[in-house]
């Protein structure tokens, strides 16, 4: 009876932590984030929703992630699905800001309007909530946290992105989890080559080119 009542996400959901598309580890608590971190990523899911974490590490200081996903204005920065973004109230830094993105053709969505929800500079936090538009997910909530892991091989940062979502009429849990997974999976993935790209533009200003 996975969906017979509210819960908190059960140790099966978080046991499907993927890391760079390799093996599964445990959850996020148990990958070394701190537990005031982790705590964020612990979402009540009712029925008919479903919720998933993806895991990506990246091999960089967890403040040079961290420049580019606290960007609530500008996720076209790394998000390869939107094309635009406009912020319709607030500042895009505060919480309660709410921003307009146009999504690339392709894709059966066309836009989305989506509220901040946590910008926590310090423990390098955020989320975000879908309050509505055109496409499939209603909502969807997302919150994603960078922190710095160990390593003996230069900086490293970990990056955790956990969401729920409605399961759209018409569709299962699992069809809804493949869907949404394959969007944060290539999200993170794009902002690890944006990440590394900046980092060796920095490092090697002349041999490279911005091939953005
Ligand atoms: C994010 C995460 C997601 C974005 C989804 C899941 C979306 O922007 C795209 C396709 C859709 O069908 C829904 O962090 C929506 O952006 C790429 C338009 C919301």
């Amino acid at each position: 009876m996975p969906y017979a009542a509210a819960t908190r996400t059960s140790p099966e959901q978080h046991s499907r932590v993927v890391t760079n598309g390799r093996a599964a580890v445990a959850c996020a608590g148990h990958a070394g984030v701190p537990a005031e971190v982790a705590r964020h990523h612990e979402h009540t899911v009712t029925p008919g929703q479903c919720c998933s974490v993806m895991m990506r590490s990246i091999a960089a200081p967890a403040a040079a992630v961290w420049s580019l996903m606290r960007r609530f204005d500008q996720p076209q920065g790394y998000k390869r699905f939107i094309r635009g973004c406009h912020v319709v109230d607030g500042d895009g830094v505060e919480v309660g800001s709410v921003r307009e993105l146009e999504v690339v053709t392709g894709l059966p969505a066309e836009n989305s309007r989506e509220r901040l929800e946590i910008r926590d500079d310090e423990r390098r936090v955020i989320s975000f909530r879908i309050l509505g538009g055109e496409h499939r997910l209603a909502n969807y909530r997302s919150v994603t946290t960078v922190h710095e892991a160990a390593s003996q091989n230069g900086p490293l940062a970990m990056v955790v992105e956990s969401y729920v979502v409605d399961v759209p009429q018409g569709n299962t849990v699992e069809e809804t989890r493949i869907f949404v997974d394959t969007i944060v999976r290539c999200n993170l993935q794009s902002l690890e080559r944006t990440v590394l790209r900046q980092q060796a533009m920095a490092a090697a200003p002349h041999n490279n080119h911005n091939h953005n």
